[in-house]
């Protein structure tokens, strides 16, 4: 892989774990205020990630076991995430999700597994969206990076919504990791390119709004206007907001998608994976990657993903 390849898969891998795991001491707070994060961010303890890197790291183990065109296998991944779950339940999974993961353990086909949650109609959490932003480094284009998110997404989550806000979150991350951070990124033109590819009524609506929030909403305006909870369609554009307003600074990124409260290490991996896709890792603070765990696995996992990275 060219260095730039490899530096970029680098930081999006580490950056959604960091986010991850600056963001999970905060999951489920209506507010964090600046002295709190500044407080976990002066912290020496070892910083531990949950199920969203979990999963990440298990959706890119399946990218780098298989090649182009057909890098997702649906049957052996729904059985791959749901062996993760197994092997680390205590990483704080969403009930939707376990219940999932306990069919398909059972010998359940993912169709049924995934469509008998949530009396028969599948989940619209935001899991499959948290867990998707390596498939931007396999695909080759931002439609076939959707195609792949939507198929990675199925396995979890039956629902169009759930499987919806994996679409734009991986496009995010495949126009981020190919664009150049030595030139200022165009946000208008990033969201017009976002909505022309997920094309679709509700989201086209929802990334609208994250433009007229461009400029000037506080952490807190922002979660009020666009919510901050564990379904899709209610934290995607939320994160989608932290990156665009800090698309230079991953930790900056976090930072905001933190401060927005809520599912804080859900929006803080899905704002952290563009932002440090596009400045590579060099734009993670080190004084974070030194207190990851398993920072060098997730390193070389990146690496060897590095080489599928398509020159465009
Ligand atoms: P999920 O499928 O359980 O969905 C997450 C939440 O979305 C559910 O708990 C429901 O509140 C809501 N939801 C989803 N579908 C429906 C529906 N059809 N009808 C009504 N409500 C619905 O799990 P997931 O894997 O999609 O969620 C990801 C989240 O789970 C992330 O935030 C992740 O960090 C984790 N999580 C962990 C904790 C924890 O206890 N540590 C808490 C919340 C979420
Ligand atoms: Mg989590
Ligand atoms: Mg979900
Ligand atoms: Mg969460």
């Amino acid at each position: 892989a060219s260095s730039t390849a490899s530096a970029k898969a680098r930081g999006l891998l580490l950056g959604v774990t960091l986010g991850d795991a600056m963001g999970a001491a905060f999951e489920g707070h209506r507010h964090v205020d600046g002295e709190q994060l500044l407080q976990q961010e002066r912290a020496t303890t070892r910083l531990r990630y949950t199920d969203d890197t979990a999963l990440t790291l298990a959706l890119a183990r399946h990218l780098a076991e298989r090649s182009n065109p057909a890098p997702i296998d649906e049957d052996s991944l729904a059985v791959e995430l749901a062996r993760e779950w197994q092997r680390e339940p205590w990483r704080g999974y969403g009930r939707g999700t376990r219940e999932v993961f306990e069919r398909v353990l059972r010998g359940t086909a993912w169709p049924e597994a995934s469509g008998g949650g949530f009396q028969g109609r599948g989940s619209y959490g935001n899991g499959a969206a948290m867990r998707v932003a390596p498939v931007a480094l396999v695909g080759t284009s931002p439609q076939h990076v959707v195609e792949l998110a939507r198929r990675s997404a199925r396995v979890t989550h039956a629902h169009p919504d759930g499987q919806l806000g994996a679409m734009p979150q991986s496009c995010a991350v495949f126009l981020a990791l190919h664009s150049d951070p030595e030139v200022p990124l165009e946000r208008g033109r990033f969201l017009h390119r976002l909505a022309r590819t997920v094309n679709h009524a509700e989201w086209r609506s929802r990334l609208e709004e994250v433009r007229e929030l461009l400029d000037e909403a506080s952490p807190a305006s922002a979660a009020a206007r666009l919510g901050n909870d564990a379904t899709a369609g209610a934290s995607v554009p939320l994160a989608l907001l932290a990156f665009l307003r800090h698309p230079d600074h991953p930790a900056e990124a976090v930072r905001y998608a933190i401060r927005a409260g809520g599912d804080t290490d859900t929006t803080a991996a899905m704002a952290a994976a563009p932002t440090a896709a596009r400045t590579g890792e060099r734009g993670l603070p080190s004084a974070w990657l030194n207190r990851l765990e398993n920072a060098a696995t997730i390193g070389a996992l990146a690496e060897a993903l590095a080489e599928r990275v398509p020159r465009c």
